[in-house]
């Protein structure tokens, strides 16, 4: 499967995305490196918060096919500078995580990531699997078979 590096703020869900995708069970972990998976590269929100940790971020993402840009549906702002999908030459798709939460502000978020300049936006639940498919179905290849999911 196409390889994914998920950033975005602290709580944003990209762990708790990162297991959804894989099908583990929803455990609160809080993300303390860079965890490289087959598929996934989850890494931790300060990295994407706290200026002189970002080049990590640059690095990492040449590890991956793709750039997932994660902002949870009830954020009061965004991180993100306008046009930064343009600094890496990866693919950069917009991740909107917890629409099921009740204060969701999905035109909100849709607006920043369009803003950023994401190819393609998602909107999931981890909590009620809603638009996981769509990513697993996105990540992959040709070659692989119909039902594979991210390991
Ligand atoms: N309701 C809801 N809560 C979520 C969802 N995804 C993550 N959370 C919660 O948000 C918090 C932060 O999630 P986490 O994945 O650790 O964020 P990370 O810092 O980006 O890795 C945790 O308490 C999760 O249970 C979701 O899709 N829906
Ligand atoms: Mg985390």
């Amino acid at each position: 499967m196409k390889k994914l590096i998920l950033i975005g703020r602290v709580a944003a869900g990209k762990t708790t995305l990162t297991q959804a995708l894989k099908g583990e069970q929803i455990s609160y972990c809080k993300t303390q490196y860079i965890h490289y998976h087959d598929t996934i590269i989850d890494t931790p929100g300060e990295y994407t918060e706290v200026h002189a940790l970002g080049a990590a971020l640059a690095l990492y993402a040449y590890e991956a096919d793709i750039v997932g840009v994660v902002i949870s549906a009830d954020e009061p702002f965004c991180v993100f500078s306008p046009g930064i999908a343009s600094l890496v030459n990866r693919e950069v798709v917009g991740i909107c995580t917890g629409i099921d939460k009740p204060t969701a502000n999905v035109p909100q978020v849709t607006r920043w990531l369009k803003l950023l300049g994401c190819t393609k936006i998602f909107y999931i639940s981890s909590y009620t699997g809603e638009g996981l498919d769509e990513i697993i179905a996105y990540l992959r290849e040709p070659s692989d078979a119909p039902d594979a999911r991210p390991v």
